[in-house]
């Protein structure tokens, strides 16, 4: 048991009283999955800057570049499976009366594990849309070495993510700030806080009066902020902090 959850009062009333809560989630809750993070060493953007890949500047210039890099992304992805920390935040809806899970990730690893409700923010790179007219295409075939063309218009197909300069689906930042401004406990974690405006939904918590707990190996821009930080994999924490609610509710 982490110490930390007996020894910190607020912390304790936090995770046994409150019950609207918010969880945020980034790279980092799906690395024990295997899959790699954007910005530590050795991550995605170790070869190439952000810029060249993620952009829809990049696509123009270079479509093959972009597509190859995604399509071996989608492969890494199906092969992968959810980790303890996924399960343990959909075991969180369920214990949770109002819970809320927004997560910045494209791989889809929340929903396998059986989180039912999941606001993805950055889309989801098991589908594809049209470069020009935005048509979506469910499914996508891990054998196109190139990108394939849309039905309708003939534009490229592109994965359904949200580039850099690009806006987020707006039905879903619409329901992420407002879940975000009437929580009373705000879990931000495996995410650098580094990308807007997800990263402002920490900030916001805060404003709002909730409680922000974060989770990360590593401090983050917000770590000096936030009401508590558990340093350490959220593989490992989640599982604990679950257990913890169930054992003392
Ligand atoms: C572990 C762990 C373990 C490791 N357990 N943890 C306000 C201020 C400044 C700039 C802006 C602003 N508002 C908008 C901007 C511009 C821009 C932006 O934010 N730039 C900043 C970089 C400065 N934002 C945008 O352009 C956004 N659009 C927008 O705002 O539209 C309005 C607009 C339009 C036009 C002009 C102006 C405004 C769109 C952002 C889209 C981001 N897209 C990407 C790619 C998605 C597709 C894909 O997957 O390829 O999303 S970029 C990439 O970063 C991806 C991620 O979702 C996102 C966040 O990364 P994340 O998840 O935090 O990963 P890492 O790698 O950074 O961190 C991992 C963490 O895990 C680390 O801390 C580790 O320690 C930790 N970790 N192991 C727990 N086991
Ligand atoms: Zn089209």
């Amino acid at each position: 048991m982490l110490d930390e959850l007996n020894q910190k009062e607020g912390l304790r009333r936090a995770l046994l009283n409150f019950r609207r809560v918010v969880v945020l989630t980034g790279a980092g809750i799906s690395a024990e999955s295997g899959v790699p993070t954007f910005r530590e060493k050795g991550g995605l953007w170790g070869k190439y800057n952000p810029e060249e890949l993620a952009t829809a500047r990049a696509f123009q210039k270079n479509p093959q570049l972009v597509w190859e890099w995604y399509q071996w992304r989608r492969w890494l992805i199906s092969e992968v499976k959810p980790n303890p920390g996924h399960y343990a935040i959909a075991e969180m809806e369920r214990l949770f009366d109002d819970f809320s899970l927004i997560t910045q990730n494209v791989d889809g690893l929340h929903r396998a594990a059986g989180s039912m409700i999941v606001l993805e923010m950055h889309g989801n790179i098991m589908r594809n849309k049209c470069f020009d007219c935005g048509k979506v295409f469910d499914g996508i075939n891990l054998k196109d070495k190139e990108p394939p063309r849309c039905d309708g218009c003939g534009g490229l197909y592109r994965p359904d993510v949200v580039w850099f300069g690009e806006m987020l689906p707006s039905d879903v930042l619409y329901a992420a700030f407002q879940s975000t401004q009437s929580c009373e406990l705000f879990f931000s974690i495996g995410t650098s806080a580094l990308v807007h405006p997800a990263a402002s939904l920490p900030i916001e918590a805060m404003h709002s009066g909730a409680y922000v707990i974060e989770i990360n190996p590593q401090p983050t821009v917000i770590s000096h902020s936030v009401d508590h930080t558990f340093l350490g994999p959220s593989g490992e924490i989640l599982p604990q902090i679950v257990d913890f609610i169930k054992a003392n509710r």
